[in-house]
């Protein structure tokens, strides 16, 4: 039974079916499925690894079920379009990111790709078409974990580095090129970056990640902008001794100096109080062994702040001390940045229209920045953005026990359809 076209006015009952948007989420987050001990299920899908290659192909076959026009560029972002009845029109598009931490959930990135499958499938099934063209992207390696930085993928989309550069980058696990992975998963795409064209307005469905909105009972948050983030790895280089002949004074000992270091951070971090966080999350020692002093221990410090000049300041403390302690012991040191970017802002008239559409939906709200990076903050870069959050169960992401509630990824994906159908009928 078809049924009947849906007139402009009645949009808003427009609803998504919350089951098929459930079921879409638990079947790619069976790919790369990781199970924890207390019945968490979550996902391991590092950025261009065979995980993260079948995540992609079976995403992109819903695409194209759903009769989408699939492109794939040459950074392997995936972007598929509906078409609306103004082909000149630039398009809305929602998009987000499939590829995961190594202990991540099925939530993070997925389901800000997969409502917007769910938005694209309702409107068909109700006739809708709008005049906009809707698009559904995903972005490569927005999680950085493998290939720094995180959000490359977007980054290269909206012209914030380039390509050439993007694919020379190497991984911290297992030192691959990105352009080598993503040529062996298949997904060097022929779509030139950055995009010729940019969208109309993009917003992202997410998890928060945090604690905010479940601490508040509150069901939709509705973004402001995203914090600054800095990550930098840290390489520290002693003379690697005998743990049992070497006398302490003698000692040029690199892990002495982290350790210190780390302890530092975490301080700095404390008094300059929230909303600064820091995180030294890598640690790697060599040669890491009982009996020997190491020679080089490298780790990476994750600083962010939602104001530009605090974070600037931190950096400037833990770096200061990570080179003292390091002169202090006679050892060399070296830093890297991973990634760096400056705190963003979203549109106004974007946020208000997020806000707007939940009320008029019956949903709580509150406004908050974001704690995490996202795709969103690069395409804030190029057209007007926003982003809708719903809660996470204790706060727990980049963790397999991440979770989030049927009842809240049904209102967030009913928030994404009918902020987009306001932004494609314009
Ligand atoms: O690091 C981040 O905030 C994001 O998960 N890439
Ligand atoms: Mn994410
Ligand atoms: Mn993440």
């Amino acid at each position: 039974v078809r049924l009947r076209p849906v007139t402009m006015a009645l949009h808003h009952d427009l609803r998504i079916d919350a089951d098929r948007l459930w079921q879409r989420l638990e079947a790619l987050g069976e790919i790369g499925a990781v199970h924890g001990p207390n019945g968490e299920r979550g996902c391991a899908r590092l950025a261009l690894t065979d995980a993260d290659r079948d995540g992609r192909d079976l995403v992109v076959s819903w695409m194209v079920d759903l009769g989408m026009n699939v492109s794939i560029d040459a950074i392997g972002n995936v972007v598929a379009t509906r078409a609306g009845s103004d082909p000149t029109a630039a398009a809305v598009m929602v998009g987000s990111h499939i590829d995961t931490v190594r202990t991540g959930g099925r939530f993070d990135g997925n389901l800000g790709v997969l409502a917007g499958l769910e938005i694209v499938e309702t409107l068909a099934q109700h006739d809708v078409t709008t005049r906009r063209p809707i698009q559904v992207a995903f972005f490569t390696d927005e999680e950085g974990a493998r290939f720094a930085p995180d959000m490359l993928g977007s980054l290269v989309y909206v012209g914030g580095l380039a390509v050439e550069e993007a694919l020379d980058v190497t991984a911290a696990d297992d030192g691959a090129r990105l352009g080598d992975e993503l040529s062996r998963i298949g997904y060097a795409g022929p779509t030139p970056v950055p995009a010729a064209g940019f969208p109309h307005a993009y917003t992202e469905l997410h998890i928060e990640q945090g604690p905010v909105l479940e601490d508040d009972g509150v069901t939709i948050g509705v973004v402001t902008g995203v914090q600054g983030i800095s990550w930098t790895e840290v390489t520290i280089t002693g003379q690697s001794a005998h743990a049992g002949t070497t006398p302490m004074q003698l000692r040029r000992d690199p892990l002495a100096v982290a350790a210190r270091a780390i302890h530092e951070v975490r301080l700095i971090a404390g008094y300059f109080g929230a909303p600064q966080v820091a995180t030294v999350g890598m640690l790697d020692v060599v040669p890491n062994l009982v009996n020997v002093i190491p020679s080089t221990v490298t780790f990476t410090i994750d600083l962010r702040n939602t104001d530009e000049a605090r974070l600037k300041e931190a950096e400037a403390e833990v770096f200061a001390v990570c080179r003292a302690y390091a002169s202090d012991e006679g050892c060399e040191i070296t830093m890297r940045t991973l990634a760096r970017f400056e705190p963003v802002e979203f549109d106004d008239a974007m946020i208000d229209l997020v806000e707007g559409t939940s009320q008029r939906l019956g949903f709580t709200t509150r406004r908050m920045p974001s704690g995490a990076g996202h795709d969103a903050q690069m395409l804030a870069r190029v057209c007007p953005t926003s982003m809708v959050f719903v809660p996470s169960v204790n706060g727990l992401s980049h963790n397999i026990a991440e979770y989030t509630t049927p009842a809240d990824v049904e209102a967030g994906a009913n928030v994404l359809l009918h902020v987009v159908l306001a932004r494609a009928a314009e």
